[in-house]
């Protein structure tokens, strides 16, 4: 282990004013019911990311595009898909530790919403809203999309779009999930294959940067995990409350 991180090995270790980022992927919301994309069962071994996941393919096919996100919300709408033991934890985190914390998802689930998380950035975007593809405007939305609906806030028939961030596009809130990176003393990513960036950056930016202490917390190991610190590897309903706790 590194001699230079802020932190110890756990939250227990942490000064109470320390700041902790969290960064967490589709391995944690597996146990709720939700698919992950790169495992063997994953999303991408149905549908290629050129077909469903670029801007490109919704210039080209967008009834393909709306097909795929349509069928993954009402999946998630599904009642029996519910926070887990880890979404728990991340809550208890943020509600318990004095100092700041932020929780920074590429999942487009609500499942850390729905959790109690509040201090939480879905840089990949939200399923349960949409975009107006003519004045940019997003709401909340739960029904199904297609070519021909219009845009509730402009009137524009110029359709919507999935509120989420293809393959090409700018995640969101990167300011601030940078600015939080440079000024953690704690960086925990759960649950995801760290193969998409820049979210698989964040490590070395807490870590370089921000001179923090980072942990991997994953089913197996990631594609960065020579870069943390320390690792440790299961489920994470088991990893994430033991480590919070
Ligand atoms: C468990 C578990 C259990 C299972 N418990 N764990 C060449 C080099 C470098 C970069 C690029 C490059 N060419 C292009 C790029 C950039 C590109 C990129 O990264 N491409 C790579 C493929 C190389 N990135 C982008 O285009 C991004 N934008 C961008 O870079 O803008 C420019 C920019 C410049 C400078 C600064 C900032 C920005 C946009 C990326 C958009 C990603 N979009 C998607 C779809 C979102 C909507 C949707 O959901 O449909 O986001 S793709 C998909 O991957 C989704 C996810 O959020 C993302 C990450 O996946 P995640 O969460 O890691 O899931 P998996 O399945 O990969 O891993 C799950 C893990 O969980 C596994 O390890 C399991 O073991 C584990 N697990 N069960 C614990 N029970």
């Amino acid at each position: 282990m590194s001699q230079t991180s802020k932190a110890g090995a756990t939250v227990k270790d942490l000064k109470p004013t320390d700041a902790i980022v969290i960064l967490t992927g589709a391995g944690i919301s597996k146990e709720s019911g939700l698919d992950t994309f790169r495992d063997a069962d994953g999303i991408w071994s149905r549908v290629r990311i050129e077909d469903v996941a670029t801007p490109e393919a919704f210039a080209r096919d967008p009834v393909r595009v709306h097909e795929f996100y349509n069928a993954r919300r009402s999946g998630m709408l599904n009642p029996n898909v519910q926070p887990n033991a880890a979404h728990a934890a991340l809550a208890r985190l943020e509600r318990e530790w004095p100092g700041p914390v932020l929780l920074v998802t590429q999942n487009i689930d609500d499942l850390h919403d729905r959790a109690g998380s509040t201090a939480l950035i879905h840089m990949h975007g939200e399923m349960l809203k949409a975009r107006c593809a003519g004045c940019g405007g997003v709401g909340a939305w739960r029904e199904d999309i297609t070519v021909a609906t219009a845009c509730p806030s402009c009137g524009g028939a110029g359709g919507m779009r999935p509120h989420v961030v293809w393959f090409g596009e700018m995640p969101l809130e990167m300011d601030r999930i940078m600015a939080a990176l440079a000024e953690c003393a704690l960086f925990v990513s759960i649950g995801t294959s760290g193969n998409v960036y820049p979210a698989a950056g964040f490590v070395q930016e807490a870590r370089y940067v921000g001179g923090a202490h980072t942990v991997e917390l994953n089913l197996e190991p990631s594609a960065g995990v020579t870069d943390f610190h320390e690792a440790r590897h299961g489920p994470a309903t088991e990893l994430v409350p033991a480590f919070v706790e």
